[in-house]
């Protein structure tokens, strides 16, 4: 259960994750075949992940740090010191200690819905900043999160890099940053990473990496609904596909089968012909209007933003 007594995974009777079983059955039942993407972080799924953030094609994790290493004293200006950095997602970030070392904050607070990531997280950090209270909260953090005590009376810096929000389709991604507002308060201000809309061949390569690894990391889904929803789902007849959709300014994973393939999930039957696919993911890209509109929408004021020398990956800050 999080701090507002919210559990966060809820199991049937037979230890079934009973959120996991119904986003994949409905998204199943759909005519273009979708499962959200929350599902691709299991424990394989989330190193998959950490694999490709090194891996040559995915230039995001790198050009966004880069930012973070050359922006310090301009974050030190213009966010101050004594805030209380909240991180959304603090998932396992390298990043952090590079926000946190420019600005002199007065408290960290990793938010993250994996309480194992965010206990070693946490210890991490406090190892790095040992003078720095750091107060980790379990939490959901698409709703209004609680915040410790400890931090009442400090100003507020949301931290949320890595182009995650790109993840949401619009309206989801609008809710979120409004939830974020309401967390911080008046007075916040939210460093955020979005990716940028660049040539399509440079976007699919970044998400059908030459080594297999995002390959990997989105068939580990089918892996995990065999082992988990007891699917028989046969994993090596279907392919990974990355592909820009240009209405939509995003590049979508898909799973397509190479074959007409029929299979179970908790004794669930479906078929799918050769050629037909499941989407498994969506990676907005922005560029600086619509990311402008997109944190206008969800109550947030753009102050600056930054790119690295390459211009990929934009680093954008806003206010309250
Ligand atoms: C976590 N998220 C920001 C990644 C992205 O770029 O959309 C997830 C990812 N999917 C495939 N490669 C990376």
């Amino acid at each position: 259960a999080n701090s507002e007594g919210i559990k966060l995974v809820d199991l049937d009777e037979d230890g079934i994750d009973r959120a996991f079983r119904d986003g994949v059955l409905e998204g199943l039942s759909q005519p273009q075949k979708a499962i959200p993407a929350r599902w691709l972080y299991d424990d394989a799924g989330s190193q998959l992940f950490e694999d490709i953030t090194a891996v040559p094609e995915y230039y995001p994790t790198r050009a966004e740090r880069e930012i973070l290493e050359e922006r310090g004293e301009d974050f030190a200006r213009l966010i101050g010191p004594g805030r209380a950095v909240v991180e959304f997602g603090s998932g396992s970030s390298v990043k952090t200690p590079l926000v946190l070392r420019a600005i002199e904050p007065g408290a960290y607070v990793p938010l993250d819905i994996a309480g194992d990531f965010l206990r070693a997280a946490a210890a991490d950090l406090s190892a790095k900043f040992p003078g720095l209270p750091v107060y980790p909260v379990e939490a959901d953090f698409t709703r209004k999160v609680e915040l410790p005590a400890e931090v009442a009376g400090m100003n507020k810096l949301g931290f949320f890099p890595g182009s995650t929000i790109g993840n949401m389709v619009p309206r989801t991604a609008v809710d979120l940053l409004r939830s974020m507002r309401d967390t911080l308060g008046d007075g916040a201000m939210l460093l955020i990473g979005m990716d940028l809309i660049k040539d399509v061949a440079t976007l699919e390569a970044a998400y059908d990496d030459a080594g297999g690894v995002t390959a990997d990391f989105n068939r580990n889904l089918l892996t995990r609904i065999n082992r988990e929803l007891e699917g028989t789902i046969p994993v090596e007849a279907f392919r990974h596909e990355a592909r820009w959709s240009d209405l939509y300014a995003r590049v979508e994973m898909h799973l397509v089968a190479e074959e007409d393939v029929a299979f179970s999930v908790c004794g669930r039957g479906f078929a799918m012909k050769s050629g037909e696919s499941i989407h498994t993911e969506n990676s907005h890209k922005f560029d600086r209007r619509s990311a402008n509109t997109l944190l206008l929408a969800g109550r947030w004021t753009p102050v600056e933003r930054w790119t690295d020398a390459e211009g990929r990956f934009s680093l954008i800050l806003a206010r309250a």
